[in-house]
């Protein structure tokens, strides 16, 4: 059974041999990337996000350990797996490399099939856990994240506001007479025109900038870090403007329509992990006026 290829495997070690052994084992079935000590390992672990990390203990400098703490400190790199490599055998620190959240532990010297057998087993688990991730935050339908996604990412950027005394805007979309077009078409043209709408606002929101979510049904959720109302309002019009550029008409009740969205608006500074609810309802709110008010239209 080959390894699953694609998937990367990042070796922190200070001997050069070493990195020379471990990636002749491992590199007709992965693609393997070289670190000659933790600094350099962590930048390589963040910029090229590996699927598995092997880490040497004994490192002058900045040891397995403290490069270990590292890696599990910062966000962009805290569940990438490690297993650590070493050629102490003492149980003692077996156990403190897995109580600082190794997944594993290889002694040296090294033996092709230990080192190729435990790897392949990290990957498959990195695989399916990565696999559970997407079923667990993204829609299937539009693939946008989800409603959990939001809540995930809304609290940490409420949180990441509050520290760094930055705004945040939100915008609650919800596609206008939706139940008519899907009377009109039946639902499966229906889900259609949500694949479009989503795929409008993915567009919109550039990669980095912001998070786009379905939050449910016709309903969307477009959340801007450190985007002003006059930003986010420039946002939310693109949106408009373009999901009427889809030109997507339907017939109800012998009148002619065509999808719009009406959009709620809420900017502002948090101070207080408290009132994070309060900040989806007055954005929610504000769609709700939106839609007693002619619809097609945005409100804060
Ligand atoms: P409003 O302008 O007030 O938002 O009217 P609306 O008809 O869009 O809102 P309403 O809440 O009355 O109906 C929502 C519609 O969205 C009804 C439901 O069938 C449709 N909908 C929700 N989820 C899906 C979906 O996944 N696929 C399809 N095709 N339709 C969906
Ligand atoms: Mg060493
Ligand atoms: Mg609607
Ligand atoms: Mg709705």
């Amino acid at each position: 059974m080959a390894m699953t290829s694609q998937q990367r495997v990042l070796v922190i070690d200070d001997e050069k041999i070493s990195l020379k052994v471990i990636s002749d084992i491992l590199r007709d079935d992965v693609e393997v990337i070289l670190a000659i000590n933790g600094e350099q390992g962590i930048r390589k672990a963040i910029e090229l996000q590996p699927d598995l990390i092997l880490l040497d203990v004994l490192m002058p400098g900045m040891d397995g350990y403290d490069t270990m703490a590292k890696l599990r400190h910062d966000v962009r790199t805290s569940t990438i797996p490690v297993i650590f490599i070493t050629a102490l055998n003492d149980s003692s620190h077996e156990e403190k490399a897995l109580l600082m959240g190794a997944c594993d532990y290889i002694q040296k010297p090294l033996y092709t099939n230990i080192v190729q057998a435990r790897v392949r087993l990290h990957l498959q688990l990195t695989k399916q856990r990565k696999m559970l991730e997407e079923l667990a935050n993204i829609d299937p339908l539009t693939s946008l994240a989800n409603r959990r996604r939001y809540e995930d990412v809304i609290s940490s950027e409420w949180q990441s506001a509050i520290e760094h005394q930055e705004c945040l805007s939100l915008l609650v979309v919800d596609i206008d007479n939706f139940k008519h077009y899907n009377d009109c078409y039946g639902h499966a043209t229906g889900d259609k025109v949500l694949k479009q709408v989503a795929s409008v606002l993915a567009m919109q929101v550039g990669l980095g900038e912001g998070l786009v979510a379905r939050y449910g049904g016709e309903e969307f959720v477009v959340l801007l870090p450190r985007f002003s109302q006059q930003e986010a309002t420039k946002v939310a019009h693109q949106c408009m403007l373009e999901i009427e550029r889809l030109n997507l008409c339907y017939h109800h009740g012998g009148e002619t329509g065509q999808v719009t969205v009406s959009v709620g608006g809420a900017t502002c500074y948090p101070q207080n992990s408290d009132l994070l609810c309060e900040f989806f309802d007055r954005a929610d709110n504000k769609l709700v006026q939106a839609k007693n008010t002619g619809k097609n239209k945005i409100l804060w």
